[in-house]
């Protein structure tokens, strides 16, 4: 791929990426590998975001800013380099640069690893906001551990996930600075011991280091540069040269390996009791090192510890770094002599809480004695804060056993446990939901008596997501296109979008706009030939599913309905079908049966319907490896359907829906999370809902829903699911589905079956549309013109004006 030209046209800019080549890489034009030029042109650009970067903290300082801290066990930021020459504008200057030095700038992006340090839509938020906060010229930092495996890398072996190590840091990380002088002891276990003079000491019986790694974050012109500041762990001994010398080799070692073992890999969201200690040290390592460094900065800029709250606002994104109230009260009292009701009036100031998901089995509580061992000054704390909020909650009316029992941090049914949404929302001023439909079944589900008690603290923040990734640099043709017709407003202000409605009625504007999502398709499918054989149709109606695989999201009532419509095709081959190619991806947690069990179905499904002569290419299904970001930025702006069919009340908002809409694909969606709000932005005749709504999911379970009678009513459905669980997708083991399948007859519990008709029907309206050629390109122009109030711009000004107060 990378010839060296021996062109005397170079300018300075190619001069000095070959001069970092040679000087930090330490090899010559020749020599060097591609992935030496990718370091070397990150390493070149850098400086210039350096200098941006110090500028953006001197004017901080000068100013006293108050500073936002955003703490979150995950930041999927994906790939960087296009990213921050994009921001920087500077990407045409440098690909010209590179091809001075015969090489191509976007195989250079190509080759560039995910951060993959996130599950899904909690973790790419997160990226989102710090991007979006770097534009808005907020002074921010994302607080998180540098995980040296990240999430893990999917490969699908015969149809089923296998998951390996993700080594994303293999040729380095250009990206990051080291600083070994922002190093905080964190301990772990021991004692609390009282002192004569009243004062409390918690001596631990091990520690570890941690040792801040910070990445710049480019905003949108790079108005401003933030830092994410990653935490790893070294030992405070590691390397005991006793042992060694004794023979004990692996001992010498030991802490060693047990600190880096914290940084290792992050957990899968739905991981079970495996490795729970491990997941709250990690918790509390990077919930302690970033308020140490935030107490520290604040006590060094403006000396006084009770200013705090004028100075920081903490977010918690969601409970994983809640241990943090605690810790900022251990701080407050044992290290800095305030009282307790002073430290609480400081800590619930300075906190915020947001809320992402509602799923029981997702709300996160400790085993109190594992709590107790590991952490025994903040369990003390934890049963202070405890008798407040109980005092206090008594004192207010109607408040009995039953909602003192709900309201308390500790889970006293059975074993008892932290409840660490309980801390959290105690511990902050604000609690927010990320949709408005999130936000009101907060209120009215698990933070009901919170609620009663404290009815001005839930608010909603709906969730967005950065224009510049999800349209600019993941879908350049169709922003050149925009620009052309409405200027370049829009990645300031995406609310400008609105200036396309009118494009919609204009019949040339119309087959330019359906050009370009053609020459998308015709992109991916040229990605997923390469990658994986497929063949593909770029004229069909690309209908995409991308998600974590979760039972709530329902894949499986889109498999089931892409086996419906195989049924169908091969009933009636003569009826005018809609050529359709349906796309899956996604990872499952290593530990969920029935997510990995969907993955194989998705693969038996594609295997013989994409192999059936009979239906003449009419239907292709396709589960594509490995989604991530960079995956994403492909896919989404090659869709022209998107699928966003939870069951509703689950998904607490979902960000996919606004990347596709953004894009121009059409919605098919339940009338769960932000897809409402979608709809109210796009209008009902852009959008295709179906299904049961929130309170009616609700009602049925609450009236003992018989989803045996519904598909035993059902031909169609019927059909499906015995063809699925008679093996006729699993010849080679004709059992492989059948508890799955059972599992819909018994309980249903995501109401696959209940929504299985409506949902048929609204996928042959989208056939309808479709048809209409005119009428759908219409609504897809419509969906991106009205998508520009879900700007994570328009989020990040919402928190900063009625959560942090620094806007
Ligand atoms: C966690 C767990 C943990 C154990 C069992 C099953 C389970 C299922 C889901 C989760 C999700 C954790 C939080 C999360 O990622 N929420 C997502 O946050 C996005 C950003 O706000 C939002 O768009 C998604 O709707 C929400 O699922």
């Amino acid at each position: 791929m990378l010839t060296v030209t021996n062109d005397t046209a170079r300018g300075p800019l190619a001069h000095a990426i070959v001069d970092t080549l040679v000087h930090r890489i330490g090899k010559d034009e020749h020599a060097a590998l591609p992935h030496d030029w990718l370091a070397a042109t990150i390493l070149t650009v850098r400086n210039e975001i350096v200098e941006r970067w110090m500028d953006s903290t001197r004017a901080a300082h000068a100013a006293g800013a108050k500073r936002v801290y955003y703490l979150s066990l995950e930041f999927l930021i994906g790939r960087l380099l296009r990213d921050a020459l994009a921001n920087l504008a500077r990407r045409d200057e440098v690909a010209e640069a590179l091809a001075q030095l015969g090489v191509a700038l976007p195989e250079l992006e190509e080759i560039e690893s995910d951060a993959a340090l996130g599950n899904g839509g909690l973790g790419r938020l997160a990226a989102c906001f710090m991007e979006s906060l770097a534009t808005l010229d907020l002074p921010a930092y994302g607080y998180g551990i540098r995980y040296v495996n990240g999430m893990f890398r999917q490969r699908i072996d015969d149809g089923w996930q296998t998951e390996l190590p993700e080594t994303w840091l293999a040729h380095g990380n250009p990206w990051e600075f080291e600083r070994r002088e922002s190093a905080y002891f964190v301990g772990f276990g021991g004692e609390v011991i009282g002192t004569e003079q009243g004062v409390v000491q918690w001596v631990p019986a091990e520690a570890v280091e941690a040792v801040a790694v910070d990445t710049p974050v480019v905003g949108w012109r790079a108005r401003r540069v933030n830092t994410l500041r990653l935490w790893t762990a070294i030992s405070l001994d590691p390397f005991k040269l006793d042992a060694f010398n004794r023979g004990d080799f692996q001992g010498a070692l030991a802490d060693q390996l047990r600190a880096e073992t914290l940084v290792r890999v992050l957990y899968p969201n739905d991981s079970t009791a495996a490795g729970q200690e491990l997941r709250l040290r990690q918790e509390y390592f990077f919930s302690s090192a970033s308020i140490q460094d935030i107490v520290r900065r604040h006590v060094q800029y403006f000396g006084d510890i009770r200013t705090l709250p004028d100075k920081a606002a903490i977010q918690l994104n969601d409970t994983h770094p809640a241990v943090s109230v605690a810790e900022l009260m251990r701080l407050l009292i044992d290290h800095h002599d305030l009282s307790f009701d002073e430290a609480w009036g400081i800590t619930q100031k300075t906190f915020g809480y947001t809320n992402h998901t509602l799923l029981p089995e997702a709300l996160e509580s400790w085993p109190l004695p594992l709590f107790e061992r590991l952490l025994p000054r903040h369990m003390q704390l934890v049963y202070a804060i405890n008798a407040r909020l109980l005092r206090e909650a008594r004192k207010a009316d109607g408040v009995d056993e039953r909602a003192i029992a709900a309201i308390s941090l500790i889970d006293e049914g059975g074993e008892r446990r932290v409840r660490m949404a309980n801390l959290a929302f105690a511990g902050a001023h604000s609690v927010n939901g990320v949709a408005a439909l999130h936000t009101q079944l907060m209120k009215s589900t698990v933070f009901a008596d919170l609620h009663r008690l404290y009815p001005d603290r839930i608010n909603n923040k709906t969730n967005g997501i950065t224009p510049r990734r999800w349209l600019q640099e993941c879908n350049p043709g169709l922003t050149a296109l925009v620009r052309e017709a409405i200027g370049d407003g829009f990645s300031d202000d995406a609310l400008k979008l609105t200036a396309l409605v009118p494009m919609a009625d204009d019949a040339s504007f119309r087959e330019r706009f359906a050009a370009i999502k053609r020459a998308n398709k015709v992109a991916l499918v040229h990605h997923l030939r390469d990658a994986m054989g497929l063949r593909l149709d770029p004229d069909a109606l690309f209908d995409v599913q991308i998600k974590r695989i979760h039972e709530y999201k329902r894949q499986l009532l889109n498999i089931i309905e892409t086996v419906a419509l195989y049924d169908q095709i091969r009933s009636h081959p003569e009826r005018d079908w809609v050529p359709r190619v349906k796309l899956f991806a996604g990872k499952a947690a290593s530990s969920y049966h029935n997510a990995k069990l969907i993955i194989k179905l998705a693969n038996d499904v594609a295997r013989r319907v994409n192999s059936d002569p009979s239906i003449d290419g009419l239907l292709k299904v396709a589960f594509v490896p490995n989604y991530n970001v960079s995956l994403a930025e492909r896919m989404v702006p090659a869709a022209d359907l998107s699928e966003q069919i939870s069951t509703a009340g689950m998904e607490a908002s979902g960000t996919g829906n606004m990347k596709f809409a953004l894009n121009g694909a059409l919605t098919i969606g339940t009338l769960d999370g932000a897809n409402i709000e979608i709809k109210d932005h796009v209008g009902d005749d852009h959008i295709v809902i179906f299904g049961l709504t929130a309170d009616e999911v609700a009602a049925k379970r609450a009236d003992g829903y018989r989803p045996r009678e519904v598909i035993e009513g059902s031909k169609e459905l019927s059909q499906a699911v015995n063809a699925i669980a008679s093996g006729v997708f699993s010849p080679d083991d004709p059992n492989r589905y059948r508890d799955l399948m059972n599992g819909l007859y018994d309980s249903d519990w995501f109401m696959v079956v209940a929504d299985f008709d409506s949902y048929t029907a609204a996928q042959r309206q989208v056939d309808a549309r479709w048809a209409d050629r005119d009428r759908w390109r219409r609504s897809t122009i419509l969906n991106v013109a009205n998508m520009g109030w879900f700007s994570s711009d328009r989020t990040i000004a919402e928190y900063a004006r009625e959560i942090w107060g620094v806007m």
